[in-house]
């Protein structure tokens, strides 16, 4: 027997309601934290609140990532009290998960009642005037994996949620990215650092691997600021039903635009193995390093989220 999403997403959520306190069991927002961004759950208000992990919740997917736990959390956000629904870790397509899968979790926020959905992630700055550490507010993307053909409105259209041919030119709401921009500009007279925000373009590719040099060169000249491997899929799926998107990429470290080292460079004949080895890394992407960024800089994600919310 088949089933539409729309079906399972409401078996879902109606399984969820049955164990939510009422004035939980209507987010107006949803929030996605990417990796090492789980901290921005300790936001949520202490006294009402309540989470699962996605195993015990019917029909999500599980992730498979160090540093991506897998919760949904459930509970009231700021004095206003604000009823969210926290998505800690997601389904990654490198996973091995269909485009379906991986957007799963966004179906069901629109089943929930969901208007906006905040999407954070970790990502490899492209643009060189981005550090380690500084925040950027996504306004495009380039949905690579999407244009050859893994899409995940691949398929019959699902009558439920939207159209068949929705646009994206307007996808990346600009009041809201106003709402950011000053809430930015508010959490820094509270609490000052180097950290900057930028506005730019996210390129979604399939991954697992982290891009080669000449990869990062070619994103850069189709106007790519970030490159990572999420958040793209769900906004489609968002926008596709309606909801409003933001989303924030951390830059956890800069992606390699120099050449190749080419193998007759005089530099290099004199090297040993070791001192070869450690000129050859400079640059080079690791896991660690990508949630080392996302800890330090944690505290000010969840500062803005937190005053994002409080103003929708
Ligand atoms: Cl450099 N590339 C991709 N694809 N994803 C990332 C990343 C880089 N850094 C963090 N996530």
């Amino acid at each position: 027997m088949t089933t539409s999403i729309f079906h399972r997403a409401t078996e879902t959520v109606e399984s969820l309601r049955l164990k939510l306190p009422a004035q939980l069991a209507r987010p107006r927002i949803a929030i996605v934290c990417g990796s090492g961004l789980g901290g921005l759950a300790e936001t949520v208000n202490r006294n009402s609140r309540e989470e699962w992990e996605y195993k015990d919740v019917a029909n999500f997917p599980l992730s498979t990532v160090a540093g991506h736990e897998g919760k949904l959390v459930f509970g009231t956000m700021g004095r206003e009290e604000v009823p969210v629904v926290l998505l800690v870790g997601r389904a990654h397509f490198y996973e091995g998960h269909s485009m379906e899968v991986v957007t799963f979790a966004t179906r069901v926020c629109k089943v929930l009642g969901v208007e906006t959905m905040i999407l954070t992630n970790a990502a490899g700055g492209l643009n060189p005037n981005y550090a380690v550490g500084d925040i950027v507010c996504l306004n495009d993307h380039l949905n690579l994996a999407g244009l050859v053909g893994f899409h995940p409105l691949r398929g019959p259209n699902e009558e439920d949620f939207g159209v068949r041919f929705p646009p994206l030119s307007d996808a990346y709401d600009i009041s809201l990215r106003q709402l950011a921009r000053r809430s930015w500009q508010n959490l820094r007279q509270q609490r000052p650092s180097e950290r900057r925000m930028h506005e730019g373009v996210y390129a979604f590719v399939a991954g697992p691997t982290y891009e080669t040099r000449a990869e990062c060169r070619m994103l850069r000249s189709f106007g790519a600021d970030v490159v990572g491997m999420s958040t793209v899929p769900e906004i489609i799926v968002a926008r596709h039903s309606g909801m409003r998107v933001m989303a924030f990429s951390l830059v956890t470290n800069t992606a390699v635009l120099e050449p190749a080292v080419r193998a007759d460079a005089p530099e290099l004949q004199d090297m040993g193995a070791a001192e070869l080895d450690a000129y050859l890394s400079r640059g080079r992407a690791n896991h660690e390093e990508v949630l080392e960024a996302g800890k330090s800089a944690a505290l000010d994600m969840q500062g803005l989220v937190l005053r994002i919310v409080s103003e929708l």
